[in-house]
């Protein structure tokens, strides 16, 4: 920065996560942080001999003359520190960025602060970035390991989530029932996140199933994980209120592996990719959920990333991770976007091993079998695949899904159901697609629900007779509707 130059310095300032945390709270608690935020820009602005405006309900701009840029720079620019300050009740903090621009005339000073802002929000937010001609500085990203796609919404979470865990005795895990690779993939990179800071991890499995069996093993293997996992009773004899409970791969109550969780003295904390649905974990002290996101391993991929520097990361965890991922999105073919590749990138730089994790999905001759058998009795009519399980099927769920995702692989096929009977009259469907038809909205038709790829619904008392004849005219009428 060249010393003793003169001109304009021309401010923009944002509040990153004001929609996040503004319209959850009451009217006077609003007030309060808006004035809060408005005072603390001010207090900055007018120490440097500077006005500030608020030009939106979230931004700021403020100016103020080039010698006084000198000392905002030599005092780091406090003022990110003086909002992050301000209480919220989440405890999720208020971060600004601040895009700053100084040339000799008003014109390029503006041009030169738009361009530091998008700067500072490409790089995740929560500082300031200081533009003169090409010359770049750097203020605040308080995580030290600032990646250009670093993600502010993914930091705070972070940030949120590491200050809650520290608050706690313990931490808990619970993910839907029948756990898969993501739920517990998801569990085991927070359990790296809480060794970091020395807090005690429990992760409920009331009943192992065989897509998690290898990797719970391994993990007890290793020695790390010994008396980590728990099964429910113990858990609801355990758990106090100085306990937190994270809720993992999702959000429904209905389907939480042990429901009675929830009604314990624990707070809750949510963090899932399903789409937000009508019946969600009453009163959870801190929300993460991404629809765009592939997985729940995905997400936690990044939280471990900002959690801090003292988190390790074993590869077996990176693998259990990346197994989740790879689980979710079928190898990386749906709902797969940018950052699951960068997520997946970060979990292979940790150690996952690709191959050990193709082993993970390897089946056994008889669920080789059962799922060949089903896929090879299903109805086909157009582009549509309906099959049923075999009533005596070991592993139904498991298989009926697998069956599904494969008869996705068959020229012409464009979405599958399939239908098994997971315990004594309860049936379940698997559907899955292409994505021209949206079978999460088929699914929500028949009270179920999903993703528009990958949906799936229940019913209780009913045989699979009863569940095929409601669902063929419903999957008809989408059809004419997708043909319209
Ligand atoms: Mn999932």
């Amino acid at each position: 920065m060249t010393k003793g130059s003169t001109g304009p310095v021309i401010i923009y300032i944002q509040v990153d996560n004001y929609d996040e945390i503004m319209p959850q709270l009451p009217d006077s608690q609003r007030n309060r942080i808006n004035a809060a935020i408005v005072r603390r820009i001010g207090e900055w602005a007018k120490s440097l001999d500077g006005i500030h405006l608020r030009t939106d309900r979230d931004k700021y701009m403020a100016f103020m003359d080039r010698s006084a840029l000198e000392k905002a720079m030599a005092a780091q620019f406090p003022v990110l520190d003086h909002v992050r300050s301000i209480a919220v009740p989440s405890g999720i903090p208020l971060t600004l960025t601040l895009g700053v621009g100084t040339a000799p005339d008003y014109p390029r000073a503006r041009y030169t602060a738009q361009a530091a802002m998008e700067i500072a929000l490409g790089r995740g937010g929560d500082q300031a970035v200081v533009k003169e001609g090409d010359d770049l500085y750097y203020f605040g990203g308080h995580v030290q390991t600032l990646e250009k796609r670093s993600k502010v919404r993914s930091r705070y979470i972070a940030q949120a989530l590491k200050r809650l865990m520290e608050t706690y005795d313990r931490i808990y895990f619970l993910s839907h029932d029948v756990p898969d690779l993501d739920g517990l993939g998801s569990a085991v990179g927070l359990c790296a996140c809480a060794r970091s800071i020395e807090k005690p991890v429990h992760i409920v499995v009331d009943e192992s199933n065989v897509s998690i069996e290898r990797v719970m093993a391994a993990l007890q293997q290793s020695g790390q994980y010994e008396g980590v996992f728990v099964d429910g009773s113990r858990a609801r004899q355990e758990m106090n209120e100085r306990d937190l409970l994270i809720l993992l791969d999702v959000q429904r109550p209905m389907v939480v592996e042990v429901p009675e969780l929830l009604q314990g003295p624990s707070p809750v904390v949510v963090i899932d990719h399903h789409r937000r649905s009508g019946d969600f974990v009453e009163g959870p002290i801190l929300t993460y959920l991404e629809s765009y996101a592939s997985s729940t391993c995905e997400l936690v991929a990044e939280i471990v990333q900002y959690f801090g520097e003292n988190v390790k990361l074993s590869a077996l965890e990176a693998e259990a991770m990346l197994a989740g991922i790879s689980m979710d999105t079928k190898g990386f073919v749906f709902n797969t976007g940018s950052r699951t590749f960068e997520a997946a990138g970060y979990l292979r730089s940790r150690g996952a091993d690709t191959i050990a994790i193709r082993q993970l999905f390897q089946d056994d001759w008889q669920t080789y079998i059962a799922r060949t058998n089903v896929v090879r009795n299903a109805e086909i009519q157009g582009s549509i695949a309906i099959a049923c399980c075999p009533p005596e099927t070991v592993h139904a769920s498991l298989i009926s899904a697998q069956a599904a995702d494969q008869l996705l692989g068959i020229r012409g096929i464009e979405a599958s159901f399939v239908l098994c009977m997971r315990e004594k009259s309860v049936v379940s469907i698997s559907a899955r697609s292409l994505g021209n038809l949206n079978v999460q909205r088929i699914m929500e038709v028949l009270g179920g629900g999903g993703h528009r790829t990958v949906a799936g619904a229940q019913f209780r008392g009913a045989t699979m007779e009863e569940v095929l004849k409601r669902l063929r005219p419903v999957v008809q009428q989408f059809i004419k509707e997708e043909q319209k």
